[in-house]
């Protein structure tokens, strides 16, 4: 899912402050296109919402975890006038409401909606009557708009799991296969169903670009009518839907080498600021860390060859971090 949000806790006694803050994210991340201010408003946004007691100042604020000056100082304002003149002037904005609605579809990020905007689509109708403007992607998107905005319920993905295990397993027993993302974090909702797969016959050392193993997955997936949609299907990485109930999910399935299972899967179940920390403390202690391996950096600033890596926790073990289970990882 490309529209990130908190996790949500219905005790968050910072709630509003949270929202101001993410929507102050978003209009970051769409119209300025300012990463750094788009993740410094999630981080703050974050650690609101996982404090327990209701934040009664800026000054106060600051003594958290990615919390400075300025975001202190919207603190005060809102909490002086209930409101933020920012957040007011943002919604006014016209273009950064077509920007919201336009990026509903999956497939249609900021710059390809400022495009269109350009040529006068404002709308999702006009989408619909324009459909020559969008590739095959934002086409699918469009047609699964309502059903790809509609969170997945944990029992439903727990369902296509069983399939999809099943299926694979009876094609090869030697695949490894795993759900990742908000799923393995334990959630009861999730926006998209993220699988890896992994087989001993391919590792790092032997990735051939024609290994029909992705694809072979994949159209069995097909064959039992799971897969219902194909967005893009390349050797290591296939999107698309897949549907066992009503509603049609988007589905991405992602084959990562035998040798580097376990960094991906820690990557692949996040959340993504769960990672920037993570890989932030394996910095700290000399450590660099990716989707693919974890290696150590020498006295001249070079990354090492990767280390072994059998489980997920030997990686928090090497950096010398707390073991969090993947239910702990929801920052
Ligand atoms: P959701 O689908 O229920 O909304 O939540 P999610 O499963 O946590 O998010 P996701 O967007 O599907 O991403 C899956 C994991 O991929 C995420 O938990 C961590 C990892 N990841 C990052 N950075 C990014 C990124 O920029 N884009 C995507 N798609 N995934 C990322 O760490
Ligand atoms: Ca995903
Ligand atoms: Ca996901």
């Amino acid at each position: 899912m490309i529209k990130r949000k908190l996790p949500e806790n219905s005790n968050n006694v910072n709630n509003d402050f949270c929202d101001f803050l993410m929507e102050l994210a978003e209009y970051e991340k769409n119209v300025s296109r300012n990463i750094y201010k788009f993740n410094a408003y999630r981080k703050a946004a974050s650690t609101l919402a996982s404090h327990p007691v209701r934040i009664k100042s800026g000054q106060e604020a600051k003594k958290l975890n990615g919390i400075g000056d300025k975001i202190a100082s919207k603190l005060d304002e809102f909490i002086e006038t209930g409101q933020l003149e920012k957040v007011k002037k943002i919604r006014e904005d016209n273009t950064n409401s077509i920007i919201n609605t336009l990026t509903r579809v999956s497939g249609i990020g900021p710059a390809k909606a400022k495009e269109l905007i350009a040529d006068g689509i404002e709308t999702i109708e006009d989408l619909r009557k324009h459909t020559e403007k969008l590739n095959h992607h934002q086409i699918i998107g469009l047609k699964y708009l309502e059903d790809f905005e509609t969170k997945i319920p944990r029992e439903e993905i727990e369902q296509i799991e069983v399939v999809m295990r099943s299926k694979i397993s009876e094609l090869d027993s030697q695949f490894e296969i795993i759900i990742c993302g908000s799923y393995r974090r334990g959630k009861q909702e999730s926006g998209d169903i993220d699988v890896l797969i992994s087989h001993p016959s391919y590792t790092s050392h032997d990735t051939k670009s024609d290994n029909k193993l992705l694809e072979n997955v994949v159209n069995v997936l097909k064959s039992c009518q799971l897969i219902v949609e194909t967005i893009s299907l390349g050797s290591v990485k296939f999107m698309g839907a897949c549907r066992i109930a009503k509603r049609s999910r988007r589905l991405d399935i992602r084959l990562t080498p035998y040798d580097q299972y376990f960094c991906a899967v820690l990557y692949f179940t996040g959340s993504d600021l769960f990672n920037k920390e993570m890989r932030a403390h394996a910095l700290n202690n000399g450590f660099t860390l990716n989707e693919y391996t974890l290696r150590k950096i020498g006295s001249t600033g070079v990354p090492g060859e990767p280390l072994l890596v059998t489980c997920e926790e030997d990686i928090f073990d090497y950096i010398d971090y707390p073991y969090k289970k993947p239910e702990e990882r929801n920052i």
